[in-house]
């Protein structure tokens, strides 16, 4: 409980930095082109993202060009309403990546709530936090924008179910 009042404290900055990452804009939901999965990754030569305590992963990628991101929310599983996302980022190494830019471009898979992009805030050891909110329950995606410096952003895809409650 205390880590999820914590996790309320965080700004969620809104900055344009996604602009470009491949967020269409539109009136449907992006497709994601470079979406990679939506299911835990089972590769032996990555070291498990680390464990967020009270919080349930919602997956994590193959490597997605050298990076590999994992999701996390809290409260686990996700409910309608307020919820806290967390990122964790690390290299083709397991190094985690602090020096990117995170975004998560939310929506649901089953109707178009319109463009909700999330800034998340750097926590530090390849973690990136943002606040998000769920206007509904039922099967949601969060396509999570990395972008570092002088690179390409990668976008991977999660795919979800927020429940009522
Ligand atoms: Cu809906």
């Amino acid at each position: 409980m205390s880590r999820h009042s914590a996790m309320s404290l965080f700004l969620v900055a809104v900055v344009a930095l996604v602009a470009s990452a491949g967020c269409t804009g539109g009136a449907t939901p992006s497709p994601a082109p470079t979406a990679t999965l939506a299911r835990p990754a089972q590769s032996p030569t990555q070291p498990a993202p680390p464990a967020v305590a009270g919080r349930t992963s919602l997956g994590s990628t193959k490597p997605a060009a050298d990076l590999s991101i994992a999701l996390f929310s809290a409260p686990s599983p996700p409910i309608r309403g307020a919820n806290a996302l967390e990122a964790v980022v690390t290299d083709a190494q397991g190094q985690p990546v602090t020096d990117a830019q995170v975004a998560f471009d939310l929506n649901m898979t089953n109707m178009n709530h319109g463009k909700n992009i999330v800034v998340a805030t750097p926590q530090g050891e390849g973690r990136y936090a943002g606040r998000v909110f769920f206007m509904m329950p039922g099967p949601w995606r969060a396509i999570t924008i990395v972008q570092r410096p002088g690179q390409p952003a990668i976008q991977a895809r999660f795919d979800f179910q927020v429940n009522l409650r």
